[in-house]
């Protein structure tokens, strides 16, 4: 079988982060979870890009069904004010249940993410992950026992540090 990197490789790019501002809506949902993924994409932000610690917002809503709404005001209220937000992370942890509550979730959340994104002009990163059991969630977080874990916040901090830079670039 032919072999190919999955997932995305490192842009040619470099990305200065240290003008940018940053909002991040996570879950209290899987929360254990949700942290390490915040964790992971703050550090990797802040770390490999400069961004300052005191330029990253972070806020919270109960379960990812909120979060567009949530990114929605947020945005808005930051246009009002003097600073606008360069680039939105939502992340959430939805896990497959026994009802169709997931499925429902899954799509609203996706569907709504990027119809904020596209009306609001600011790249939302979908940090959602949508897992079929709890060991695809903590491996997806680097969490689990397999040696195959990842931090899936970490792709997702380097996202939002590009999008945020080409936002500012194209705008
Ligand atoms: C209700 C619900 C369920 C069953 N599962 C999850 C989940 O796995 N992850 C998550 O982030 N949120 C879940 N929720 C909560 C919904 O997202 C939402 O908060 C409630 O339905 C209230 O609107």
């Amino acid at each position: 079988m032919t072999s190919f990197t999955k997932g995305v490789v490192p842009s040619n790019e470099k990305y200065d982060g240290s003008s940018l501002r940053v909002l991040i809506v996570h879950t209290r949902w899987n929360y254990e979870i949700v942290e390490a993924l915040v964790r992971g994409a703050t550090e990797t932000m802040t770390s490999e890009y400069n961004v300052k610690a005191e330029n990253i917002s972070v806020q919270s809503v109960s379960g990812s069904y909120e979060l567009p709404f949530a990114a929605q005001s947020l945005i808005k209220a930051s246009k009002m004010g003097t600073q606008w937000f360069n680039v939105v992370i939502c992340i959430g942890v939805l896990i497959k249940g026994s009802t169709m509550h997931f499925e429902y979730i899954a799509e609203a959340v996706s569907q709504g993410i990027m119809k904020v994104s596209l009306d609001s002009g600011v790249p939302i990163v979908f940090g959602v992950l949508t897992c079929l059991d709890d060991e695809q969630a903590l491996e997806r977080a680097g969490l689990g026992n397999k040696e195959s874990k990842h931090n899936h916040g970490i792709d997702w901090g380097r996202c939002a540090v590009e999008m945020g830079v080409k936002n500012h670039k194209w705008m």
